[in-house]
């Protein structure tokens, strides 16, 4: 199994089948400098490959899930450098993810923080929580899809003022706003996230795999072309084991017994 520096990599759960990678940055607020980035990629790319994964949970510590991009290691870019290296393109990767993904958001969730939260199919917040982008205070923009991904949840009014402001708003008005789909003691929080990810483990990881695909779906694309793509992956898990095992124990009043097929 690769090795990490800048996080923790486990798995959880009863059946240990939730992995969980816990930034682990503490000294920098969990700052994400590009290796950091790197083994979130690498820690994806196994999780994705163990057949017993069924969700994944991304958290940091109590204080900060993520302060945001590393601000040091960028202050000496230039516009050259980044357009030419597709400066922090790889981020993308936690977005790409075919399995389920959870942020379990303590603390300061800012700009990159708060970016990378977004990517996460769900976010959980303790109620310590802050969301916000901050990167007009320090002459940038957000740049992992803070001026994207925050209107899809919060609307525009809301995400202008965050963007253009860099005020943090709190975990409370993040549940408001539907930004966060539950609020929790932080302490609880991410035994929380590893029980929401647990259920999802429970079902078929195909099937789940499929929703996931087509909920995105909606982010993408215009309503009549999602309703479609919706429409034609539920045909296609008729063609799936695990949908006729779900029907037929629901018929003979037994719980399912799913092999991911
Ligand atoms: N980058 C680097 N170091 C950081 C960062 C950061 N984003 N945030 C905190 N740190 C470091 C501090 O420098 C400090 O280090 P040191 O002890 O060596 O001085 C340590 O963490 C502790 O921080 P503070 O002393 O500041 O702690 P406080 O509790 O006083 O304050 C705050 C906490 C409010 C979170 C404060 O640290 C802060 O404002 N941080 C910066 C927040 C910010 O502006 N984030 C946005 C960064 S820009 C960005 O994310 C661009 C995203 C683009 C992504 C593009 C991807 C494709």
């Amino acid at each position: 199994a690769p090795s990490y520096q800048h996080i923790i990599v486990e798995k959880q759960g009863a059946k240990t089948n939730v992995g969980v990678i816990t930034l682990n940055r503490p000294k920098a607020l969990n700052a994400l400098c590009d290796a950091l980035m790197r083994e979130v990629s690498t820690a994806l790319d196994e999780l994705e490959l163990d057949k017993d994964v069924g969700a994944v949970v991304i958290t940091g510590s109590e204080k900060a899930f993520a302060a945001g991009a590393d601000i040091k290691e960028m202050v000496n870019n230039t516009f050259s450098k980044v357009y030419g290296g597709n400066f922090l393109n790889h981020w993308n990767r936690v977005s790409q993810c075919k399995k389920p993904v959870i942020a379990a958001v303590n603390g300061y969730a800012l700009g990159g923080g708060c970016e990378l939260a977004m990517m996460c199919d769900i976010i959980l917040a303790g109620e310590n929580a802050k969301f916000g982008q901050p990167e007009i205070a320090i002459g940038t923009i957000p740049g992992a899809g803070g001026t994207q991904r925050l209107i899809r949840s919060v609307g525009k009014s809301k995400a202008m003022e965050m963007c253009l402001t860099g005020s943090p708003i709190t975990a409370q008005e993040a549940e408001k706003l539907g930004l966060v789909s539950r609020v929790l003691p932080p302490k609880e929080l991410v035994a929380e996230a590893v029980k929401m990810g647990e259920k999802i483990a429970s079902h078929s990881k195909l099937i789940v795999a499929m929703c996931k695909e087509s909920v995105s779906q909606a982010y993408e694309t215009t309503l009549q072309e999602g309703l479609l793509f919706e429409k034609r992956t539920f045909h296609t898990t008729f063609a799936t084991v695990d949908r006729k095992e779900g029907m037929t124990a629901f018929a003979e009043k037994r719980p399912p017994n799913f092999t991911d097929s």
